[in-house]
């Protein structure tokens, strides 16, 4: 029998520019079994809204690469032309020291130091990106740097939630508390409605499957208190590939 250590789950998208690269082959041979001793726990090529994004980059907002960080992720960059490329592939991987193993075989953050510094990683092949005002003036920089990777077990769960359903990850590899949802709840221009109304979409019916973080955030916005998460964070999820709106 397995130990619990062996069930540490962690997130990676494989981004635009990666899939634009064709260096998705590339990425998922150096992240395989073989290499790492990981399994796959979840997959699935999501089309990223701007309110997945917003929630997925929450910490960076009002950061100077903030807007452009959202738009690359969107695919907004690499696909300017073809929004019907636009899409990311969202893997969890599973193991021991899943999320460090990952980070080490990605590299650093910024491309130009991984090269320097990492050479080998998936990171080193990425690019910085001169971001310009207005005026033309370099005010910072972008960082295309093709792979994310979760930085820590808590950012891992967080993650993991806000891009999978319980659903998407079979029964004996998921790792977070789940329940049987018991109510409907519907959404429209970020609010949750509990009756249907014209223009809401269904997030959960009776029956559905849930992750306990988001039942939890659901029934105390139900109640008008606050939640510990947002309903953004809660509705991205059951929106993605919904439809075809940033
Ligand atoms: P990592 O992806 O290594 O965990 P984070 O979470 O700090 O790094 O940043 C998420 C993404 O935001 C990075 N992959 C990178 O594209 C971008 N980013 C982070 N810091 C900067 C920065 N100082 N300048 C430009 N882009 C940045």
């Amino acid at each position: 029998m397995e130990s619990r250590e062996n069930y540490e789950q962690t997130l990676v998208l494989i981004k635009p520019d990666a899939l634009k690269n064709s260096l998705t082959g590339y990425v998922l041979s150096q992240l395989s079994e073989f290499h790492t001793g990981l399994r796959f726990a979840g997959a699935k090529i999501v089309y990223v809204s701007r309110m997945l994004a917003e929630e997925h980059y929450a910490e960076h907002r009002g950061k100077i690469f903030y807007d452009s960080l959202l738009d690359y992720i969107m695919g907004q960059l690499h696909y300017a032309e073809a929004p019907w490329k636009r899409r990311v592939i969202a893997l969890v991987y599973q193991g021991p020291g899943a999320t460090q193993k990952i980070r080490d075989i990605c590299g650093p953050t910024n491309p130009h130091v991984a090269r320097e510094q990492k050479p080998g990683t998936i990171r080193a092949l990425g690019t910085l990106v001169p971001l310009k005002d207005a005026a033309g003036n370099v005010v910072g920089e972008r960082m295309d740097n093709l792979i994310h990777a979760s930085a820590t077990i808590e950012d891992a769960a967080r993650e993991i939630k806000l891009w999978f359903h319980p659903c998407d990850i079979p029964p004996f590899m998921r790792i977070y508390p789940t329940e049987v949802n018991e109510d409907f709840y519907y959404y429209r221009d970020n609010k949750l409605f509990l009756k249907h109304e014209p223009g809401t979409v269904c997030l959960l019916a009776p029956g559905h499957l849930a992750w306990k973080s988001d039942m939890d955030t659901l029934r105390q916005l139900k109640q008008g208190g606050s939640a510990p998460f947002s309903l953004a964070s809660v509705a991205a999820k059951y929106l993605i590939n919904a439809d075809r709106e940033g």
